[in-house]
């Protein structure tokens, strides 16, 4: 019985007798509760997977001769529910496909994600003009099953979907269809479910898959708080305040609070428990999982090999994710890394009769476990592979010989269509289906394939092109103006609602162009809409569409209730806790990621171009000064930037206009400095000259007042005069995200002694000299923060630390590359001093 808690139980965190042992039942509880987390890992609850249904799915077509289900089986007899239509030589199609009633499982807010190929129009022969590449997704909400019989004008429709990926007839040559994966989501819902259709106007589609999720925080034990499973909010940027109850014999100390993001995170907690007296807190294991010991191979194909692996034998957690590593055979200086949610996966992409080298890990809050050991598997030759390659998606492996037969007839059945116009459809393109994300190394350098990259609209001859291609155009009917809020560069701001057709109203902001503008003004305000309108992340101002083809002009995005983050600061000037103010810094932070991987540039990060909303949810806006980050080396000489706001930028892009993500990493560590002194200037009064004077001799603004030792460090480090030794955002992410986690690292404040006020801190980066303790060098180089750890690892003299290698510096857990660098370069100087006889160490 005791055994049976114990595996489980090892994720937790509890209250233990101090002189007596605590009573047994205590844990058991507590192993309970999180023996059934473990069973469900994800943070995505499936409310229908068409995949999965074994029998018939009761979806229903309408008119009788549109979309038809292929009823085959797969090679292991289980149906595929594949639906497709393809009446692209007859006009005025209007075929509907609805879904069975789906319960929503109390979400607000669902996920649908649709798996299906598209035949290109361009590729028919002929020309009749009524060939589609796009089809209609709506939804009906309704409290029970009755009410599948509605008109389709009561349908809600949800988006126009089109394909990224269309497939030509060579394509079908190359035995090769292309699967668009594409993910919508619908939210609020108020009703107990809905039904989903599908409406097709004449395209040739096979919707292969459709699968409908919500997502919920997974519970979680914290600060000796258990917090429920949650599902997430309604709205795609809200946290939702959830409370914790305080484990077996602890007590609450500050009411335990944390927030439930909508991506299903768990973020900013607030207040914990405390043990009861004559209990202590007992930290079982929250550590890493162990390593996996079993990795099986599967089906192996030509180009791919399947593989499941066992659960570690002690996940010590809620396994998140796993990552899988694998590099060719003798080649292991350039590996793949990809991730899987479950304890199985296809790796693609192989070279034919190759062999492998494959190593596992799992994932839980505690961070990764160690890898499983190597296992070595070879693909199939080419000559067998060609008459057995099967993949695991039925409709990009097209083998008819073993007996996927479905293949054959969705490719005869959509080569059959014929005839035909081309016309794009200027919808937003499917995203790459994130399960088929990878990551690339090559001798310790990250090749990032999946990730798109940003266009600079400058480099389209002509920029209503550019426009159009990534911003939808509105009707200026679908929108009501309510109230200016404020004056921008080219017009005013006002709030007000955009209607779009078949969807619900909602708040937005629009960007006025003013009358009388002349065309470069309108091509520099459009141009703030082809930039904003390439990027989706949460953290970064969603542009909702333009107005072109009226007057005035108008830029229109989501609303943000508490406006510009500098103002708001200062209106609520010591209103926040720490860790709220760190939310803020780490939504930014994460933003600001998501520009730098698309190899963007922003130049203006600064608290008045962050916008923060009623959930303080921050993002990142104004996008009109900023420029591609080229790859030509000399490209930053050249660009013409306008007015460099000094106080934010980097000395490298005042001095010579070198504009990367480390002057942005700069000017991140000023917005950091502006937040925690809620909205102050930085530098105060200094004039600009003065500022550049200071800094260029090494002086750096003093930690704001009450400014967590943790944070004025991050401030430090964004500020190296050494770009390349400055963090990275995934790393200033990782950071924050690690205080969040855990709170009591933002305990130590800055000491107000050594807090110089209206006094800028000589920074120098760099210490040297005699040391007489591991701690004083670690202090001098400023790199303080990792004495405990040194002097925890055996590494209490300056002896033994002459002996640390960079593998060593890993393994203790320095990451940053930037703090690599200084304690090596610090140590070797220090080497170099004691060869000439300097210095003894
Ligand atoms: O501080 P604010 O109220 O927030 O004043 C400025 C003003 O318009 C000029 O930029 C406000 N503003 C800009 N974009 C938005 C938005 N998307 N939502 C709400 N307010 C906005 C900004």
């Amino acid at each position: 019985m005791r055994g049976s808690g114990a595996r489980a139980g090892a994720a937790g965190l509890g209250c233990s007798g101090g002189g007596s042992p605590a009573p047994l039942w205590t844990c058991l509880l507590l192993c309970g509760a999180l023996r059934s987390l473990l069973a469900s890992p994800s943070n995505e609850v499936t409310l229908l997977d068409s995949r999965t249904v074994m029998g018939d799915l009761g979806w229903i077509a309408y008119p009788k001769n549109g979309w038809e289900e292929i009823g085959e089986v797969d090679e292991n007899y289980a149906p595929i529910h594949t639906y497709q239509v393809c009446k692209v030589m007859e006009q005025n199609q209007n075929n509907w496909l609805l879904t069975s009633w789906i319960s929503n499982e109390g979400a607000s807010r669902i996920f649908i994600e649709l798996k299906f190929t598209l035949r290109d129009c361009n590729s028919l022969p002929g020309g009749l003009g009524t060939c589609k590449e796009t089809f209609n997704v709506y939804y009906f909400e309704s409290d029970d099953a009755d009410g599948r019989n509605v008109k389709e004008n009561q349908y809600i429709k949800i988006d126009t979907i089109a394909a990224d990926e269309s497939f030509t007839e060579l394509d079908l040559g190359d035995r090769v269809m292309k699967l668009n994966t594409e993910v919508r989501d619908v939210g609020p819902l108020t009703k107990k479910g809905f039904y989903l259709a599908f409406q097709d106007v004449g395209a040739c589609i096979a919707l292969v898959s459709v699968r409908v999720y919500y997502k919920k925080c997974p519970s979680v034990i914290r600060n000796l708080a258990l917090f429920p499973d949650t599902i997430t909010g309604a709205d795609s940027s809200q946290l939702l305040e959830v409370s914790g109850s305080c484990v077996n014999h602890s007590v609450t100390d500050e009411p335990p609070k944390m927030h439930c993001s909508a991506e299903g995170e768990w973020l900013v907690p607030i207040g914990k428990c405390m043990c009861k007296a004559g209990y202590e807190e007992k930290n079982s294991t929250c550590q890493a999982p162990s390593p996996i010991s079993i990795v099986k191979k599967g089906k192996i194909a030509k180009n791919s090999i399947f593989l499941s692996w066992q659960e570690p034998d002690r996940p010590n957690g809620i396994i998140l994710e796993y990552e899988i590593k694998y590099f060719e055979k003798d080649q292991e200086t350039s590996y793949t890394i990809i991730k899987s949610k479950e304890t199985k996966i296809t790796v693609d992409g192989l070279k034919p009769a190759s062999t492998y080298i494959f190593q596992i890990r799992a994932r839980t809050a505690a961070g990764y476990g160690g890898f499983s050991r190597r296992f070595e598997f070879e693909t199939s030759p080419v000559s067998v592979a060609a008459s057995r390659d099967q993949s695991q998606i039925p409709i990009i492996a097209v083998s008819v010989t073993v007996g996927v037969i479905l293949l054959a007839v969705v490719i005869g059945f959509l080569l059959s269509g014929s005839l035909f116009c081309s016309r794009r459809c200027g919808y937003s393109k499917a995203k790459q289906d994130p399960e088929e994300e990878k990551m690339h190394f090559h001798n310790g350098h990250i090749k990032l394939p999946g990730v798109r990259t940003y266009i600079d609209p400058h480099t389209y001859e002509d920029p209503n092109q550019a426009v159009h291609e990534f911003a939808k155009e509105i009707e200026a009917s679908c929108i009501t103006i309510e109230r200016v809020i404020g004056a921008g560069e080219f017009g005013e701001v006002c709030s007000g609602r955009l209607k779009l057709p078949g969807k619900r109203e909602f708040p937005v902001a629009i960007k006025t162009l003013k009358v009388g503008y002349t065309e470069k003004q309108r091509r520099d305000f459009l141009g703030e809409a082809s930039i904003m309108g390439q990027f989706d992340h949460p953290n970064i101002i969603h542009l909702e569409g333009v107005v072109t083809k009226s007057k005035p002009v108008m830029i229109v995005t989501e609303y943000m209730e508490n406006g510009s983050l500098d103002t708001f600061l200062k209106k609520n000037d010591g209103q926040f806790t720490v860790i709220q103010l760190v939310g803020m810094l780490r939504g930014i932070a994460s933003g600001m990621k998501y520009l730098s991987d698309m190899g963007y540039v922003h130049r203006d990060l600064a608290a008045r171009n962050i916008l923060i909303n009623s959930n303080l949810v921050c993002k990142v806006s104004d996008f009109g000064l900023s420029r591609v980050l080229e790859d030509d080396p000399e490209a930053a000489y050249t660009t013409r930037g306008g007015k460099i706001p000094i106080r934010w930028t980097a000395p490298e892009a005042i001095a010579f206009r070198k504009f990367t993500s480390a002057s942005d990493v700069w000017s991140y560590g000023i917005v950091m400095w502006e937040v925690v002194s809620y909205g102050e200037r930085p530098y105060w009064e200094m004039t600009n000259q003065d500022v550049i004077k200071a800094v260029e001799e090494g002086y750096r603004l003093p930690s704001p007042m009450d400014c967590p030792a943790a944070l004025y460090q991050l401030m430090l480090d964004c500020w190296q005069k050494d770009r390349n030794s400055r963090p990275k955002f995934d790393e200033i992410v990782s950071m924050l995200d690690k205080l969040i986690r855990n709170p009591s690292s933002l305990k130590t404040l800055v000491n107000a002694s050594s807090r110089v006020s209206n006094l800028l801190v000589e920074h120098s980066p760099l210490g040297s000299g005699t040391y007489r303790s591991v701690g004083e060098w670690l202090e001098a180089i400023k790199m303080g923060r990792y004495t405990e750890i040194f002097m925890e690892n055996g590494y209490s003299s300056m002896d033994a630390v002459a002996q640390v290698t960079l593998e060593d510096l890993r393994r203790l857990g320095v990451t940053l590359v930037g703090h690599q660098k200084k304690i090596m370069s610090s140590l070797q100087e220090m080497k170099v001093q004691l060869v000439n006889g300097m210095v003894p160490l």
